[in-house]
């Protein structure tokens, strides 16, 4: 790595550390899923689908799936698309009624940082 490449990453680590959001620099960002974001679905989702800027660890991510009430709904394993690993799939287990739900992901990328979020969909 030469002299450049090792100072940049170095401020980054460092302004990672600063920065309270994780939504910078390189790691992974969650840039698009389905169901969307606030989005209001008639259809209930068999599976979510969470698209990454960067490549996962699957070993090391997770989503969770909390329904009306706050109750936890069950999700599969989740996995990587076979022909993008920047692509999470979450099985959702039941058929899911009508109401809000919050997803939580946390994911590793392929450099080794953590990013976490949430969002919001319901179902009509
Ligand atoms: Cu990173």
């Amino acid at each position: 790595m030469n002299r450049i490449a090792s100072r940049a990453l170095r401020a980054g680590v460092f302004l990672t550390g600063v920065l309270t959001t994780s939504a910078a620099f390189a790691h992974a960002h969650l840039k698009h899923q389905y169901p969307a974001a606030d989005a209001q679905v008639t259809a209930a989702p068999l599976a979510l689908t969470l698209n990454f800027s960067e490549g996962l660890e699957v070993k090391f991510s997770g989503v969770t799936l909390t329904g009306p009430q706050q109750a936890q709904v069950p999700v599969g394993a989740v996995k990587l698309n076979q022909k993008d690993n920047t692509q999470l799939i979450v099985p959702v287990e039941e058929s899911l009624k009508p109401g809000d739900y919050r997803v939580d992901w946390h994911v590793v990328s392929v450099d080794g940082h953590k990013t976490k979020g949430q969002y919001h969909f319901s179902v009509k």
